[in-house]
């Protein structure tokens, strides 16, 4: 297959065309353009170009607003919340940034809480800003029902991931990022497309026997919790975090058959910050580094987060693209398609 690059810069600018060619205002198709392009830059494919399929049919079927403007409110000293009116989350996420942060800082802890969003992309892009200011970040968002919980025999759960960011003193963050699920339901659907089988017990074919092949989770199957009866209940506390304190939908309360080509789950998020300098006195950036410290001593060498900041990604950064997706990106833009 033929390959090309564009710059990380030029990528996000036509990724902008794209999403305004399907109806999104310059607000949220430069935040989701932004947002795509460092993903598919760092790597992270599960949820870089490869959604943008996902997000035109889904922008065209009418079932998201791509020109929402998300609705903050305050709600107590320690709470903030965002209708994000049926828009894409990262969007109500960056609307309610600065008070979040003013407060964190202020309070030494606070939780944002949205509803009514869609999140189609990676969640550490959401956490990792917190650590780079010196703050801790927790974040949790439902999906859409493709999960069994162990036990179970029928799906109820979302692939539900959750993302922690730390700052460690003098190195890269502390981030780590996952879905709750075996494995994300973006990597099952790439894995089909390219033939590729997955490990045994990946997920369960439309009968309820465990199969790796990705197929069969994605035609009648489902995904399963990582780590059985462990990672159901951390699945089900992503559940209730969420959709009960965000009052959004639960992964299973949503019904997008009306709008078909809908792919973005519409349901919450909730993002927890803490500024550790109200903590312990120990400065905990420095107490994070002497974990890590220990830790690459006993061979850890590459912890979460570092391993992604290994390779520094700027505006310049080369991205390499197939020469077809990036006439299907320009066919988008131009509205040809
Ligand atoms: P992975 O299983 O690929 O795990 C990724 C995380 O594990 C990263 O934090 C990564 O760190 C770390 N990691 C991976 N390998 C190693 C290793 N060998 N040593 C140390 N750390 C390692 O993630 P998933 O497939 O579960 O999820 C992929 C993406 O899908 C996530 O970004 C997630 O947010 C997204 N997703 C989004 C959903 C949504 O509703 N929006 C739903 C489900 C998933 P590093 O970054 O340094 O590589
Ligand atoms: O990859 O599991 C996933 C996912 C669900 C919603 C967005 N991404």
């Amino acid at each position: 297959m033929d390959k090309t690059t564009l710059t990380r810069e030029a990528l996000t600018r036509l990724l902008e065309r794209v999403f305004i060619a399907n109806g999104c205002s310059e607000t949220v198709a430069g935040i989701l353009a932004a947002n795509v392009a460092n993903a598919e830059a760092a790597k992270s494919y599960s949820h870089g170009v490869f959604r943008i399929e996902g997000f035109v049919s889904t922008l065209r079927s009418g079932w998201v607003d791509g020109t929402a403007v998300p609705v903050v409110e305050d709600v107590a000293p320690g709470f903030l919340r965002v209708d994000a009116r049926n828009g894409f989350a990262q969007p109500a996420l960056a609307a309610a940034r600065q008070a979040f942060v003013a407060r964190v800082r202020r309070q030494g802890v606070a939780l944002l809480a949205l509803r009514d969003s869609h999140h189609f992309g990676a969640l550490w892009p959401d956490v990792e800003a917190f650590a780079d200011e010196g703050l801790i970040a927790l974040s949790m968002v439902n999906s859409m029902t493709c999960s069994v919980p162990a036990g179970a025999v029928k799906p109820v759960l979302g692939t539900n991931p959750i993302a922690f960011a730390a700052p460690i003193a003098g190195k890269a963050p502390l981030v780590f990022d996952f879905a709750t699920t075996t494995m994300a339901h973006g990597d099952v659907q790439i894995a089909a497309r390219e033939g590729r089988t997955l490990p045994e017990g990946t997920g369960v074919d439309r009968d309820g026997v465990l199969t790796g092949d990705p197929k069969a989770i994605l035609e009648g199957g489902a995904l399963v919790p990582f780590g059985g009866h462990k990672g159901s209940a951390i699945s089900l506390m992503v559940e209730l975090m969420v959709a009960g304190i965000s009052g959004g939908n639960f992964s299973f309360e949503f019904d997008w058959s009306g709008h078909p080509g809908a792919q973005t789950p519409r349901t919450g998020q909730i993002l927890l910050a803490i500024d550790p300098s109200h903590g312990a006195g120990t400065a905990f950036a420095d107490r994070g580094r002497v974990l890590i410290d220990r830790l690459a001593e006993a061979g850890f060498a590459s912890y979460p987060g570092a391993r992604r900041r290994a390779v520094e990604i700027g505006p310049d950064t080369e991205v390499p693209l197939s020469a077809e997706v990036l006439a299907r990106l320009q066919d988008h833009a131009e509205g040809r398609t």
